[in-house]
């Protein structure tokens, strides 16, 4: 079933070329054309504008954009008991883990009178944003809103496209109910009903129901990532996200069905979602295929899944041993990385570039996907190898706060005049020198 990539008689070490590896390719460029206009509209009109776009885009008439606390409380009401048991069990584990990644400001004394010290403060107001539709997904509310409540960020917003709701009149027009009870139970109460491109001008610019946020995260389809590319400097914003990923890098001691049904996993999300195996064994790659053909033909989404499966991002790649798939996946630095070897903690271990590894047969990448305690907003489309996934660190600003007195700008004073000098910059220099030619008080005095 998946197209198999030879690369057992390929240079060694280094010298993997990307373009050999599986990857779907995201035309962001095209999409930028088409949400420049509505970005626009909703900056000129506001509310308006989005309710307007609720209608075109979501078939939806909505009358404000603003999700009345009523509508929080009732469905957190309605949440099925089980999935708010499982979501206070995601919430508590992501909180253990984002917490410890909070930072304390560190005072440095470079010499006697001279401090720089590094003060982390959290972004004002953030904007996250929640896809619907086919993807609605109350985990991803957790993801983003954890990590910034640990950074300390005072005011969040959520936004979601608001939803066709037959049979639930009370549901028409708001954001999913999922997503609506997650935000509940985390203790947002500010609510939007907007999606794509709208929600993000929205977010940026603000409107008379909202106020405009400083940073924007959250994944989302093109036209939300080609928003917030477009927006990008207006607010700040979270990595791009692309379709989901998932490599595993395994010998020929892994259990193929368990691999099979990993690869299947994360094809579920979407049909440019990418499923790569990378191993030096043809008989596991031989076995996963096998297993994939019944696995896939049993699970409720497979068409998506076998169009994910075969598409030209997933395969298997071929190596020459594991020191060579090593190389073979820090090129291809995936989203997910599982590792299905004899003593994977030792492999993983030695990853360079990847979103998140998950170490042995237990540890399958939906566990991370909702209660390992680990984020599952992660780097895409290779991104893995210059960027992080979400954590309390992407919600923090560092400031260095200088503080020297008289006698410790005194003693350095002549470095800055002389690197001044050199790139012919001489007021830099005075401005220093100015400290000392007052006539009250000499350098030193
Ligand atoms: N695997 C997705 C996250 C997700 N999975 C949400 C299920 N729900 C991207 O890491
Ligand atoms: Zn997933």
């Amino acid at each position: 079933m998946l197209t198999r990539i030879d690369l057992r008689s390929s240079p060694g070490q280094g010298a993997i070329d990307r373009d050999l590896l599986p990857r779907a390719e995201l035309d962001v460029e095209a999409a930028l054309e088409r949400v420049r206009p509505i970005c626009e509209d909703v900056r000129h009109r506001g509310t308006a504008a989005l309710i307007d776009y609720a209608q075109r885009f979501d078939g939806v008439t909505i009358e404000r954009t603003r999700v009345p606390a009523e509508a929080l409380e009732r469905a957190l009401a309605e949440l099925d008991p089980a999935v708010r048991a499982a979501l206070e069990e995601s919430i508590a584990r992501a909180r253990l883990v984002h917490r410890e990644q909070r930072r304390t400001d560190t005072a440095v004394r470079v010499v006697p009178g001279g401090t720089v010290t590094e003060r982390w403060v959290p972004v004002e107001r953030v904007g996250l944003y929640v896809p619907g539709g086919k993807a609605a997904y109350g985990s991803s509310v957790v993801m983003n809103v954890v990590p910034a409540q640990e950074a300390g960020v005072g005011s969040l917003v959520v936004a979601s496209p608001p939803q066709r709701a037959p049979g639930n009149e009370w549901g028409e027009g708001l954001p999913h109910p999922t997503i609506l009870a997650a935000c509940a139970l985390l203790g947002v109460t500010e609510v939007h009903a907007a999606g794509g491109a709208q929600a993000v001008a929205m977010l940026a610019h603000g409107t008379a129901e909202c106020a405009p946020v400083k940073l924007v995260t959250g994944p989302g389809n093109v036209y939300v990532t080609a928003a917030k590319r477009l927006l990008k400097g207006i607010v700040g914003i979270d990595a791009e996200a692309g379709p989901t990923e998932i490599a595993v890098l395994a010998d020929a001691s892994a259990d193929p069905r368990l691999i099979a049904a990993d690869l299947i996993s994360q094809a579920e999300h979407d049909v440019l979602a990418a499923a790569v195996l990378i191993t030096p064994s043809a008989e596991l790659a031989d076995a996963v295929d096998a297993e994939l053909g019944p696995q896939v033909a049993a699970a409720k989404h497979h068409e998506r899944i076998s169009e994910a499966l075969t598409g030209r991002q997933s395969g298997i790649v071929l190596v020459r041993d594991l020191d060579h798939g090593l190389a073979v996946s820090d090129a291809y630095a995936a989203e997910h990385l599982e590792i299905h070897t004899e003593d994977a903690a030792a492999v993983a271990a030695r990853v360079r570039n990847a979103g998140a590894v998950f170490v042995g047969p237990h540890a399958p990448v939906s566990l991370g996907d909702y209660c390992a305690g680990s984020n599952h907003v992660l780097p895409t489309g290779g991104c893995a190898c210059h960027s992080s996934g979400l954590s309390v660190q992407s919600f923090l600003r560092g400031i260095h706060v200088v503080d020297y007195d008289r006698q410790a700008l005194a003693e350095v004073a002549h470095h800055v005049v002389a690197l001044a000098e050199a790139e012919d910059l001489p007021a830099h220099g005075t401005a220093v020198k100015a400290r000392f030619e007052s006539g009250k008080a000499g350098p030193g005095a």
